[in-house]
């Protein structure tokens, strides 16, 4: 897209019904990690390890989003937001993981919810953003295959608790995050490592996502119901056959590994082999079960990988060329900026033609913000974003069938592994006093849907 275009860059383009939201992740954010009867989830524990995190932050207190959501729910709709996405924590509402329901867990979203919709803003929840409770993870976590049912049993609370307000729902958050890095690369909760346990974490993964999607559907018949993946735009290094084909295993492990089987494809082994590791967990049975038809499929997508074929790395044989050494411009997180992978990524998945609507339900970035004089100018935000939506409207203009854009996120939070250190909010805040100053990312967000 040109940057004419982009300088005329209007909310009017993208039509009446586009959604526009802010997306925001329970552990991230609130807090209030043992309040009012909550049980401990896995980042919890996680996070109380030496080197797990960096500098050993934890989400104990987050943005304290558990008591200062009407502040921060009044922020979006001072930013002309008209849709918020949020999960609910497992532990809050389940202590135990299954069976005792925890009202006071129940009552908080009530509020949340409630103070959402007083505001005219639109809830948009997801069931699991990967804080699993602690007790079930004790039990194997995502390896055992009774997660299945634990988790189902979960989504049927918050359908029956929920449902009545919320009409807007996704039930998983990047599910080849949370495997990968929990139970493959062990750099995320629980830290656990290696192909025996990200086989069976993927399959009963996989089955929790289309049951999650039978019993939203069971429960609330007029509510629209997706889920959301992580994508990554992948480029070979080089022309040569072994980096492409290097390129098609990762497209496989990163991009298709989870959608193929809800779209009915069943899961990519032809393209990365090393999954038939997954066959000893599929049941007479699974492969059918595996599929739900989403209303709408949700797309998280921050920049693009070069991927170079590699010998010695196991299962897969290739490797990420990293940004920092390809000399483009990065964010706090070592990720390329690369707008038209938004797009590449928006093309690629509307040639399905299982996938019925697409969101884009994260995109965003961390970049080192600093407060001058009250305010945040964080010009590269700002651009970011701009270059994104103008990506957005371009595969739109084509036909796409995009119907939403979130930003990722609200509020500077905990991101992970790396803490409080990389700032990915459209509003800044200051850890120590819990202020908030709207960026001038969010300025300009809230003059764009203002248009
Ligand atoms: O912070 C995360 C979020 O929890 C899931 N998607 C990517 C974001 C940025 O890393």
């Amino acid at each position: 897209m040109k940057e004419d275009n982009l300088q005329n860059l209007e909310r009017e383009q993208f039509g009446d019904n586009f959604r526009w939201g802010v997306s925001t992740a329970a552990y991230q954010i609130e807090g209030a990690f043992d309040a009012d009867g909550k049980g401990l989830s896995i980042w919890d524990v996680f996070t109380n390890k030496r080197g797990k995190v960096k500098d050993r932050h934890h989400g104990q207190i987050a943005c304290d989003f558990y008591n200062c959501f009407q502040g921060d729910i009044n922020l979006i709709k001072q930013l002309n937001i008209p849709d918020f996405r949020f999960s609910v924590s497992w532990s809050r509402i389940l202590p135990e993981g299954t069976g005792k329901i925890n009202q006071s867990g129940i009552d908080f979203y009530k509020r949340v919810i409630d103070f959402c919709l007083e505001s005219g803003i639109t809830p948009w929840l997801t069931v699991y953003h990967w804080d699993l409770p602690h007790v079930l993870e004790q039990k194997g976590g995502w390896t055992n295959r009774d997660v299945v049912n634990w988790f189902s049993d979960f989504t049927s609370i918050c359908a029956q608790n929920f449902g009545d307000t919320v009409k807007h729902w996704m039930v998983m958050n990047e599910p080849s995050v949370f495997t990968g890095a929990g139970y493959f690369m062990g750099i995320h909760a629980p830290g656990r490592r290696g192909m025996g346990n990200f086989a069976p974490a993927i399959h009963h993964t996989a089955l929790s996502i289309a049951e999650g999607g039978r019993i939203l559907r069971s429960n609330l018949p007029d509510a629209e119901i997706g889920t959301t993946f992580s994508c990554t735009h992948i480029e070979p290094y080089s022309h040569s056959s072994r980096d492409h084909a290097a390129a098609t295993r990762a497209d496989a492990l990163l991009n298709r590994l989870f959608i193929e089987p809800v779209l009915g494809l069943g899961y990519p082994v032809n393209d990365l082999p090393v999954l038939r590791k997954l066959e000893k967990h599929i049941k007479p049975g699974d492969e059918a079960k595996l599929a739900f038809d989403f209303d709408f499929i949700g797309l998280q997508n921050y920049t693009r990988e070069i991927v170079k074929s590699s010998f010695f790395t196991p299962y897969i044989g290739a490797r990420l060329v990293k940004a920092e050494k390809r000399k483009v411009p990065i964010t706090t997180m070592g990720w390329e900026v690369y707008p038209s992978a938004i797009y590449h990524i928006l093309k690629k998945f509307d040639a399905y033609p299982q996938i019925r609507k697409i969101i884009i339900t994260e995109n965003g970035a961390a970049f080192p913000d600093t407060v001058e004089e009250g305010s945040v100018r964080d010009e590269k935000r700002v651009k970011y974003l701009q270059d994104h939506i103008a990506q957005v409207l371009k595969a739109k203009q084509e036909g796409c069938k995009v119907a939403g854009y979130f930003v990722w996120t609200l509020t500077d939070n905990f991101e992970w592994a790396e803490g409080y250190h990389p700032r990915f909010g459209l509003i800044y805040v200051n850890f120590e006093t819990q202020e908030r100053i709207v960026k001038d990312s969010g300025k300009w967000f809230r003059n764009f849907l203002k248009s």
